[in-house]
């Protein structure tokens, strides 16, 4: 692999594009927007949704050559090295994890020539496991000990094995089946559990613990609070508890548990949604169609995500405007801005994706980068962000880029006519209002009313948020963020940070622990732990 991955840098394209940066695209000019078919030619269309990005400052020749930086960088043979199984999260020359990285394998289930074959196959066994559980909870075969249905699912998990499941089960609620509800719990706050426990009838709830390592302190102090309130209720926690887990982790052991799924150490947790990690609660509250449907718009996208053409590649075009506006247009941030209630966690599990995948100060061969990597990735669903942090948006002296999310449709297809217009249609005018205004701005004789335009902005417009598209969505992003990291030749499938969290969280508690019941003191476990304590620095 080593030799595709070029400094980025170095390339005739890098240069071009930062003479271009001098002077890009004024949207703020009269008929900006219209220019040379503009709004009708700067549109990426794929099979679940369409990009209209005339509001980015970026004309033909921008293009053209961030065409160019992706060929000499190699970005789409790099992607479709990944799928294909090359070892891609490694630090070249120094330990690391040195592993594949294959969650597109959950999804490459729809051909009979996987990109992957071994992969897809471990997936194919995971999804055949979980269509005979659901199948057993349908039939009877599995009840609870009074021989009712089991109607809660508690999953409990963090991060990669939370944000993401978690998002896209807000997303798909319309879609639930009658009588089952799922509750998460995350946070290793005691609140959080006990604000679900006090919701359930934990007789008829199946507890799915999730966790990819199976030594996450939260989620085991969180399987533990409720496997106790379990006993508490005279229930049997291995008659009611799932495992997601890795195969071979400490969490793997199938007698604890009523079933055991399994996921790969090839499959990121922030990467994880589609695995067994999102499948399995998924798969409870929406059935095993619908899962396959999620999957295959995820499948989807990775195919699309193939095409060396920039203009027709949908993640590719979105990671590079996204280059263009951070590394030389010198944006710091990226806000996501989801037009649809449905997606209010969206954001939250970009912000995990993204951050954690690119948020790097190292390139591939463990020297220092030299060039700005990830975005700081933010958002809230419109049209409330209206109301509160918008007006930074339009005004502020940060120059926040922004990917618009909408859909034509609404999800539960209920709404009025009021003035005239439908609900959905105001949520969608806002939604192109605020995207013309962000490019063109506004002039005024009042300086305080004078809106400066000229603030890029893209729109991504899907016909209705469904299992299927909220696959390709998921896989979307999951693709522009690994392009992304490719040309910045980081490594986006690794996660220092979040380790040294879990290292510093069990030297505290150690601490702690070590020091006499009595007079145990979060203070000296402090000292102790920053080199100020007796024993110093460990
Ligand atoms: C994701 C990260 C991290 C991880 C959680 C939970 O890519 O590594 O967010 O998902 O720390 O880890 P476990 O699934 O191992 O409990």
């Amino acid at each position: 692999m080593k030799s595709d991955w070029k400094d980025w840098q170095k390339t005739r394209a890098y240069r071009r594009l930062q003479e271009l940066a001098r002077k890009p695209y004024d949207l703020t000019v009269a008929d900006a927007l219209l220019r040379d078919g503009r709004l009708n030619s700067y549109i990426c269309r794929s099979d679940f949704f369409s990009l209209f990005y005339a509001g980015q400052r970026v004309d033909d020749q921008v293009l053209a050559v961030l065409q160019d930086l992706a060929d000499e960088c190699g970005l789409v043979g790099q992607f479709a090295a990944m799928r294909r199984g090359a070892v891609m999260n490694r630090i070249e020359g120094f330990d690391s994890e040195n592993r594949q990285v294959l969650h597109t394998a959950c999804r490459d289930l729809f051909t009979d020539s996987p990109a992957e074959p071994k992969a897809a196959a471990q997936a194919r066994e995971e999804i055949e496991k979980l269509r005979t559980f659901l199948h057993e909870l349908e039939d009877g075969t599995i009840r609870n000990a009074q021989g009712e249905d089991f109607t809660t699912m508690i999953h409990i998990g963090i991060g990669g094995s939370d944000l993401g499941p978690r998002s896209v089960f807000e997303a798909l609620r319309p879609y639930a089946r009658e009588g089952r509800a799922v509750h998460f719990i995350s946070n290793v706050d005691p609140d959080d559990a006990a604000a679900v426990l006090k919701k359930v009838d934990l007789r008829r709830t199946l507890v799915n613990v999730v966790s990819k390592s199976g030594t996450t302190l939260e989620t085991l102090a969180n399987e533990s609070l409720v496997r106790q309130a379990l006993i508490e209720a005279g229930l049997e926690p291995g008659k009611q508890c799932l495992a997601v887990t890795g195969k071979g982790s400490p969490m793997d052991n199938p007698e604890r548990y009523l079933r055991s799924f399994h996921m790969f150490d090839y499959i990121g947790g922030r990467y994880s949604t589609t695995s067994m990690v999102g499948a399995v609660m998924l798969g409870f509250c929406l059935g095993i169609d619908q899962i396959l449907d999620f999957l295959r718009g995820a499948a989807a996208m990775d195919c699309g995500a193939e095409n060396f053409r920039l203009r027709e590649n949908l993640p590719l075009l979105l990671a590079m405007l996204g280059v263009w506006n951070h590394n030389f247009l010198g944006a710091p941030t990226l806000a996501v801005l989801p037009y649809s209630q449905a997606l209010l966690r969206f954001p939250a599990h970009l912000q995990q994706c993204d951050m954690e995948s690119n948020g790097k100060s190292v390139t591939r061969y463990g020297t220092p980068v030299a060039c700005k990597t990830g975005p700081v990735l933010w958002g809230e669903p419109g049209t409330n962000g209206q109301h509160a942090f918008y007006q930074l948006l339009h005004q502020g002296t940060e120059l926040v880029p922004v990917e618009f999310i909408g859909f034509r449709k609404s999800q539960y297809g209920e709404d009025l006519e009021i003035e005239g217009t439908s609900s959905q249609q105001k949520l969608l005018a806002n939604l192109l209002a605020q995207s013309v205004a962000m490019a063109v701005g506004q002039k005024n004789p009042n300086p305080n009313r004078e809106f400066s335009g000229n603030r890029p902005n893209s729109i991504l417009l899907g016909d209705r948020l469904t299992p299927a598209s909220m696959g390709a969505l998921l896989a979307l992003y999951e693709a522009k963020i690994v392009f992304q990291g490719f040309l910045w030749n980081i490594n986006s499938f690794d996660q220092e940070g979040v380790q040294l969290g879990k290292v510093l969280a069990g030297r505290f508690l150690k601490n702690i622990n070590e020091q006499e019941p009595k007079s145990r003191s979060l203070e000296a476990a402090v000292l102790k732990a920053v080199g100020g304590g007796p024993e110093g620095r460990k």
